[in-house]
């Protein structure tokens, strides 16, 4: 009773100041107009029922609400800034906006538009005081937000990287090392590039320049100075493991059918090294220790063999397509859930019927810093026997990220959404 009592003292605690002072500025609906208040389960807020809880299915003890609704031009990639508040790159409509929820109802407040006009802007990261955002052929940079949430304007910290032709999405994070790490991926299904930089991870100091010790970082060819890995024919996100080493994703190739080539969840990026595309891929699906095997689509160039390629030690079938990702912070889930990795899936679009792959939240629990193995997480935005790219697909998570309160946040670049995920133990 106590705790209840707690509970309706915090939440109106919460209206009153939502309503005192952050009037709504939202420049599109929220899906709820009328005030309610929230429920309140260990200091996280709770938002009623809606159209996603009525379809989205999670472990026992959680819960998923809409965020933010009604969203223009495919959320993506998601930041939390330094004034803990949500950031969004919608790349379609060339913004970057901000989603916050000063009354921590559960529910953004507004839709803030930080940054527009960019080129399909996709990664965000905030970094020594200035916002980053990697788009289609350059990563700018923004200095803020300052204490009144402004940022200052655009600039250009590097052009250095690929032209946005086939994959177009940029990803960038600052490693451990202080450098700034951006993926590109391929130009095409399955060719040798031309460029040096498609389907590789870039490596730069902050500023845009080469750091000295990149492996090529004296090259005649410009372009080539940035590389840093390659063979990766579209790491859509990379991150540091608990054990402090670079992994990335990698969307494997189309025209093997529906099974292969595995899609290579978890990929132990080595600087100076190829991870395999386009000539080699790795096998099997789940926990792998084996050696990449031959594409017999491409000849091998002289002197490389699929052994010389760094092996993937965590995959899923093929097509699953894994987008975002990022590894639980401790705040709000169980800790049986915490320091686990979450990859959103955006699906299949193009496997027979019987192979459909789900447009999901996918859990890989990690032990001892090594991925175990994987299950479901969060699953319902596909209509039966539908592909993800069907018209009536609910939405496709593009991004997972975990706020200040250690809850989840999913993106969906088809239902134009961000969800919000709490535990609430019951
Ligand atoms: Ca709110
Ligand atoms: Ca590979
Ligand atoms: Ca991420």
């Amino acid at each position: 009773m106590r705790n209840r009592i707690l509970n309706l003292i915090f939440t109106l605690f919460l209206l009153s100041i939502g309503i005192a002072n952050f009037p709504v500025q939202a420049q599109q609906p929220q899906t709820d107009s009328i005030i309610y208040l929230p429920l309140i389960y260990n200091g996280i807020a709770l938002p009623p029922p809606d159209a996603a809880s009525q379809r989205i299915t999670l472990p026992d003890g959680f819960r998923i609400r809409i965020f933010a609704n009604n969203l223009t031009g495919r959320p993506r990639f998601m930041a939390i800034g330094p004034d803990g508040h949500l950031y969004v790159s919608l790349m379609s409509g060339g913004q970057v906006v901000r989603l916050p929820d000063h009354n921590q109802d559960g529910l953004a407040d507004a839709v803030e538009i930080i940054a527009s006009g960019i080129s399909s802007p996709h990664g965000l990261e905030f970094y020594n005081g200035y916002l980053y955002i990697a788009s289609g052929d350059r990563v700018q940079r923004m200095q803020g937000p300052n204490p009144s949430g402004n940022f200052a304007s655009l600039q250009l910290v590097t052009d250095n990287i690929p032209p946005p032709t086939g994959h177009s999405s940029r990803t960038i994070h600052f490693g451990p090392d202080g450098k700034m790490y951006i993926s590109a991926g391929s130009t095409c299904n399955i060719c040798v590039e031309t460029d040096p930089r498609p389907a590789t991870i870039m490596r730069f100091n902050p500023d845009g320049s080469i750091p000295a010790d990149n492996p090529f970082a004296t090259d005649s060819d410009v372009r080539k100075r940035p590389v840093y890995a390659w063979g990766l024919r579209n790491s859509v996100d990379f991150l540091w493991s608990p054990n402090g080493n670079l992994w990335a994703n990698h969307n494997g190739s189309d025209g093997l059918g529906d099974d292969l080539p595995s899609e290579e969840i978890v990929i132990p990026v080595q600087g100076n090294r190829s991870h395999g595309w386009p000539y080699c891929y790795t096998p099997g699906v789940g926990v792998v220790s084996a050696n990449e095997v031959r594409d017999t689509r491409l000849a091998l160039p002289s002197g490389f063999t699929c052994d010389d390629a760094v092996a993937a030690i965590f995959t899923a079938p093929a097509h699953s397509a894994p987008l975002g990702m990022e590894i639980a912070k401790p705040g709000n889930f169980p800790a049986e859930y915490n320091n686990d990795l979450y990859v959103a899936y955006h699906g299949s679009w193009n496997t027979t019927e019987t192979n459909i792959r789900d447009c999901k939240v996918e859990r890989v629990k990690l032990e001892n810093g090594l991925p175990i193995g994987s299950e479901t997480f969060a699953t319902g935005w596909l209509e039966q026997d539908k592909s993800c790219s069907s018209p009536s697909t609910y939405g496709r998570p593009a991004d997972v990220i975990f706020g200040v309160n250690g809850e989840m946040f999913i993106s969906d670049d088809k239902g134009m959404r961000v969800y919000r995920v709490v535990y609430i133990g019951q």
